[in-house]
């Protein structure tokens, strides 16, 4: 445990906030934690005579990013740390990008989505499009997905040693656990390029220099389609209401790709209790009060996120941690439960957004709205009957009931909870 300094760090504030913020829930049962937050108490009651000025600064700035996080951010304009809206940019929809990590092979599911994408979401606003790729684009690529991009694109050339082993793998350990989660037939449990992607996707893009000024980005992948209408600016809307990040469709993981990751998170976060955040979103990935991983995560081929999450010191020593563990190569560790389990513990839950009724479809799951007039107000094309967002197998009705949200399914239930969704119809 790191010992409490005198004077103000933004990390004290963090753990004052935890113990004394009313809205402290204590939801993962370590028995560990709960002695250690026991001493800390008794430092903290002769603390708190000393420091009690501080308390009311630190309770309004408690976040997971510090100032350093912020200054390491060129290109954007440093905002006053200690206010509840640090994260608000004032750089403006500017540095908002939509993201796509695509092979040249993937040509045709990636104009398709392009021009379905445009047609639901960015003729409307013209975000820019940017294509990342471990190998060199074609002319050819290049030519046919520029054109049909409203907001520009971009086309980055992923550095070798971001689609590689770090030092520390066996590399001959590795190829005999693909072997063994082929023969397991595990769904590409014998790639290497998949461990590759999912260890990019999980600590490397959002390090990509043609991303450093890059605030919020939508991942979006060749294949995928939204069947609905997207009615409101979805980066704005997270803009304005401090956002951090956001989904929509939620499952259960195949068990056998991370035997190990919750016990390995569980382990960071008794040595970094300080990065857990105070109100957080714990309950939706344990059922037992954190002996164990209920597998429940956010399907990341959708995701919408600010990169000063990714870049935070928190996110950054956590993806460092399970990067020297080797999980994404002596299991097959997914980029998908690796983010659900930092944004669930370090983010504040209301930080995070879940974007509903877009008619989302990425092979084999469909987000299509149950309700009839829903459809019909947002223009979705879409069969309900095989909706996969309300279904028992999803984790989504999770997220929504040990949150106590109302569920945004109904037109009623939208326009009084969930305006913003109706705004532009
Ligand atoms: N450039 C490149 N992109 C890849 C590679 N493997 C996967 N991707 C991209 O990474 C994302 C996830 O891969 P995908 O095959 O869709 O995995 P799944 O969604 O888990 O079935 C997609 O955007 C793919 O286009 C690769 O070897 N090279
Ligand atoms: C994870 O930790 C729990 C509790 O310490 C233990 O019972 C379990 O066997 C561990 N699982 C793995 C896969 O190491
Ligand atoms: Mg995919």
């Amino acid at each position: 445990m790191k010992e409490q300094a005198n004077g103000f760090n933004p990390e004290h504030c963090r753990v004052y906030g935890k113990l004394f913020g009313p809205m402290n829930r204590v939801l993962v049962n370590l028995g560990g934690w709960r002695r250690l937050a026991h001493r800390r108490y008794l430092r903290l009651l002769v603390a708190v005579a000393i420091l009690s000025p501080l308390i009311f600064y630190c309770l309004h700035g408690s976040s997971i990013l510090s100032e350093n996080d912020l200054n390491e951010n060129q290109g954007l304009q440093s905002v006053d740390v200690g206010r509840p809206k640090i994260y608000e940019s004032t750089s403006g929809k500017g540095n908002d990008i939509l993201l796509t990590l695509v092979r040249n092979s993937e040509l045709i599911d990636m104009i398709d989505t392009i021009e379905r994408f445009e047609r639901s979401f960015n003729s409307k606003y013209h975000y820019q499009w940017w294509f990342m790729n471990d190998e060199e684009f074609t002319e050819k690529f290049k030519e046919e997905v520029s054109s049909r991009v409203s907001g520009g694109a971009r086309f980055i050339k992923v550095p070798g040693e971001m689609w590689t082993y770090p030092a520390n793998i066996d590399k001959e350990k590795a190829a005999a656990s693909r072997e063994d989660y082929s023969k397991k037939k595990v769904m590409y449990g014998e790639s290497e390029s998949y461990r590759f992607m999912c260890r990019f996707n999980s600590g490397l893009f959002y390090k990509l220099n043609e991303l450093r000024d890059v605030e919020y980005y939508w991942r979006i992948e060749p294949g995928v389609h939204f069947d609905c209408g997207i009615t409101y600016d979805v980066f704005q809307y997270m803009r304005q209401n401090n956002k951090l990040y956001a989904f929509n469709m939620a499952l259960q993981e195949d068990v056998r790709t991370i035997p190990s990751l919750w016990n390995t998170t569980i382990e960071f976060f008794k040595k970094n209790p300080q990065y857990l955040a105070d109100k957080n979103n714990a309950e939706f990935v344990t059922d037992d009060g954190g002996s164990s991983y209920n597998l429940c995560h956010f399907w990341s081929n959708f995701e919408i996120a600010n990169l000063r999450f990714y870049r935070s010191d928190a996110y950054d020593k956590y993806f460092q941690y399970l990067d020297d563990k080797g999980g994404f190569f002596y299991e097959r560790w997914g980029d998908a439960p690796v983010h659900t389990l930092a944004a669930s513990f370090m983010l504040p839950v209301d930080s995070l957004h879940f974007v509903a009724n877009t008619g989302y479809m990425h092979n084999p799951n469909q987000d299509c709205p149950v309700d009839e007039e829903v459809r019909d107000i947002l223009h979705c094309d879409c069969n309900p009957r095989k909706d996969f967002t309300w279904h028992k197998w999803s984790c989504v009705s999770k997220f929504f009931d040990v949150n106590n949200y109302p569920r945004p399914t109904s037109v009623a239930n939208l326009k009084e909870y969930y305006p913003y969704v109706l705004e532009n119809t």
